[in-house]
């Protein structure tokens, strides 16, 4: 039997409604394979109509699953969490985005790897930096978009705040 391809892939975890954090904790709880999750951040939101800011982390897996298996994975966390589509790129109690898996590259309509916008969202950019540096250029972090403030980590941020612009 072959053995199957491990890869390391990141998701991006965002939630501005509710109690987010919690939020942000069940969905890493119940993901297999994590390797390691960014300090959470709050941030500003990026797109979309005037909402409340967002708490992000970033997630690294180690994982066989596909990219669209990912996809699946990401769609169920975010039904776990009672999300509901009403406005597009409105407030929402958890979003998943598969941000990278390995160097795979897809591109169908519903799911693009890479996520073809994180190298513009410092939301994203951020927390992957501090995960995996190599992978996101200074220049890219330093050109791209919104206010974002680490606040610790999910289990037990601190009151204070570094803002990076
Ligand atoms: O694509 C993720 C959902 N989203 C976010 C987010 O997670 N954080 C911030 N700061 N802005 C966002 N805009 C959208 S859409």
């Amino acid at each position: 039997m072959i053995a199957p391809v491990t890869r390391r892939a990141f998701l991006g975890l965002g939630s501005n409604v509710g109690d987010r954090q919690r939020f942000l904790s069940d969905a890493i709880e119940s993901l297999s394979g994590v390797v390691a999750v960014s300090p959470l951040y709050e941030t500003e939101p990026v797109g979309g109509p005037a909402q409340e800011p967002f708490l992000n982390v970033v997630v690294e897996l180690a994982t066989a699953l596909s990219p669209r298996e990912l996809l699946g994975v990401a769609h169920r966390l975010e039904s776990a969490a009672g999300r509901v589509r009403t406005e597009h790129w409105g407030p929402r109690t958890l979003d998943v985005d598969v941000l990278l898996v390995g160097d795979l590259r897809v591109d169908d309509g519903d799911l693009v790897v890479p996520h073809p916008r994180m190298w513009e969202r410092r939301f994203v950019l951020a927390p992957l930096a501090d995960l995996a540096p190599e992978l996101v250029p200074e220049r890219l972090l330093a050109q791209s978009e919104g206010r974002v403030s680490v606040l610790g980590t999910l289990e037990g941020p601190r009151p204070t705040r570094r803002t990076r612009r």
